[in-house]
């Protein structure tokens, strides 16, 4: 792994260099040269091909996305709209009332002189005209990036409007594509203004016996309805989810669950500690992908509520679920066992989809992050640690009291005690870093350059990440598999998504047709670039 490391870092220049070896880490390194944690959620060095999107990304299109009854208005030019428009494969189910805005897209499409003007009459103008059309509940404000150049204050025109409606609840997010390093800003952006603006709204309680929040699940390709699916099979109530198939109701509701049940990390555990500390709600981390995880995290769910109703209920479903999950595992293993596959990914699924290949036992040679923070890679013990930069700086950090009426530690200090020394752990995350083998590869902010170089060195099984990814991958004949969109496919969390995944896998690392791919550069050597670096 030394040896690739420095191929990877041959072709930079000195500076860059340096920058690139500190996001580059051989898992559990002994090497005195080799850095011992990781260096993340920094700039992307300019120039290079980054894996990764905007602020602006991660707030309209990750977070306030998968909500169906909300306008979500893009205050920008009409491509930061367009370009984020259904583009992620969050599903929804638009329910009994119908009310589902997300075929649409909003946009106050400025011109340029609203670039010189100032944007905010068209803006008071575009949620007039939502507010007219649909009554929504919500509507939401999203800056891009000129609106924060030119200083247009949409939380002033939001404010001004939600007071003239009256019955629709008006607010808006500072999430300039520019405003942090990644998506993973846009993130944080996005659920202070929902928590400060919207949880708790809801002032009817909501029954339900085993109650709990699913945090940090997205419904892309359908994961949540599988992961509903098995909650309501084992008798667990599902109050809100953040933000997969969600509603208004749901968010305004989240006060009410007894558990937060946290997927991906990455994009919300400040909300699972603002649910504590505001309402007395404690968290834990689940992961639903792969069946073996699905089945400990319905355990840990189980455990918490330690009632003997839910506990044998939910061994009853995972015993029937595992028949055709084993079945299936055990067919493909005699083709998939020993591949390797590399990851790629956002800011979770490139440690959680390790578990579903581990189960095809497949290993995984490197993975990484595009935007997490080191607390992700090397567990939240590093929190206290972690480097305020400017940047970082940039997002704020809301403060969170607990609320007067509604806060209720739902454990005594005594329950919590006995559940930890048997072993239970509250928020906690190892991160991805524990679970992969010694001498891996763990790489941060991975790009262009350097994805090609891995495959043709290490010549994985599968190589996966997203849709910048694909084609170049797949022209160097390596079988690429998007963990984002699913390329179409899906779901894959709980225990019907393993075996879909299980299937889709096997089928890829096993079909003939990439080594019969050739590029036209590898028949016609004249069509061979050669790059110079002076
Ligand atoms: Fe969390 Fe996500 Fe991800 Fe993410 Fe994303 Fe996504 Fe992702 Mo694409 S919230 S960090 S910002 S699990 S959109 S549903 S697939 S990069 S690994
Ligand atoms: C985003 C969304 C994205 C992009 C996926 C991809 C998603 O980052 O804005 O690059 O293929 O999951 O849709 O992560």
């Amino acid at each position: 792994p030394t040896d690739i490391k420095e191929e990877l870092l041959a072709k930079y220049p000195p500076k860059v260099a340096r920058k690139r070896a500190k996001q580059i880490m051989i898992n559990e390194a002994t090497e005195s040269e080799a850095p011992s944690e990781i260096l993340a959620n920094v700039r992307t060095i300019p120039g290079i091909i980054t894996m990764r999107g905007c602020t602006y990304a991660g707030c309209k299109g990750v977070i306030m996305g998968p909500t169906r009854d909300i306008v979500n208005i893009t205050h920008g030019p009409i491509g930061c709209a367009f370009y984020s428009w259904l583009t992620r494969r969050n599903q929804t189910d638009a329910g009994e009332d119908g009310e589902n805005y997300m075929t649409y897209c909003f946009s106050t499409d400025m011109q340029d002189q609203d670039i010189i003007f100032g944007g905010e009459k068209k803006l008071e103008a575009s949620i007039q005209e939502a507010y007219d059309l649909f009554h929504p509940k919500g509507i939401c404000i999203f800056a891009t990036c000129p609106v924060g150049l030119i200083g247009d204050d949409i939380h002033a025109v939001a404010k001004k409007m939600k007071a003239k409606f009256g019955d629709c609840n008006v607010f808006a997010f500072s999430c300039e594509g520019y405003k942090g390093v990644s998506q993973s800003a846009g993130h944080h952006i996005a659920n202070n203004q929902v928590f400060t603006h919207l949880v708790g709204e809801n002032e009817e309680p909501k029954e339900g016996e085993y109650k709990i929040n699913l945090l940090g699940e997205y419904n892309i390709g359908g994961d949540g309805f599988e992961i509903d699916r098995i909650l309501k099979k084992c008798g667990i109530t599902n109050i809100a989810t953040f933000s997969g198939n969600s509603t208004y109701d749901q968010f305004a509701s989240a006060q009410y669950a007894d558990l937060s049940a946290v997927m991906c990390h990455r994009s919300i555990n400040y909300v699972a500690d603002m649910l504590e500390t505001k309402y007395g709600i404690p968290w834990i981390k689940v992961n639903f992908i792969g069946a073996k995880s699905t089945a400990k995290s319905l355990r840990k769910i189980a455990e918490y509520f330690g009632d003997k109703k839910l506990i044998d209920k939910v061994e009853a479903v995972i015993a029937e679920e595992m028949m055709e999950v084993d079945k299936v595992a055990t067919d493909v293993r005699t083709r998939t066992d020993g591949k390797t596959a590399m990851l790629f990914v956002g800011g979770s699924r490139a440690h959680h989809y390790q578990d579903l290949f581990a189960e095809m036992g497949m290993k995984t040679l490197s993975a990484g992050y595009e935007f997490a923070h080191r607390d992700d890679y090397e567990g939240r013990e590093v929190i206290p640690d972690l480097k305020v930069d400017a940047d970082s700086r940039n997002i704020e950090e809301i403060t969170v009291e607990a609320d007067p009426e509604l806060y209720n530690p739902r454990k005594t200090p005594e329950e919590l005690k006995a559940l930890e020394e048997a072993g239970y752990q509250f928020k906690h995350y190892a991160g991805m870093n524990p679970d992969m083998d010694k001498g891996t590869l763990i790489i941060d902010d991975l790009n262009q350059y350097e994805a090609e170089k891995l495959v043709e060195i290490m010549k994985p099984d599968i190589f996966c990440a997203g849709i910048k990814e694909k084609y170049s991958i797949q022209k160097t004949g390596v079988p690429m598999k998007q963990l984002h969109s699913y390329d179409s496919g899906g779901p894959y969390a709980g225990f019907q998504g393993a075996v879909n995944f299980y299937k889709e896998i096997d089928r890829l690392v096993g079909s003939k047709v990439w080594s019969y791919m050739k590029a036209p550069w590898q028949e016609n050597p004249e069509l061979t670039g050669t790059f110079v670096w002076e």
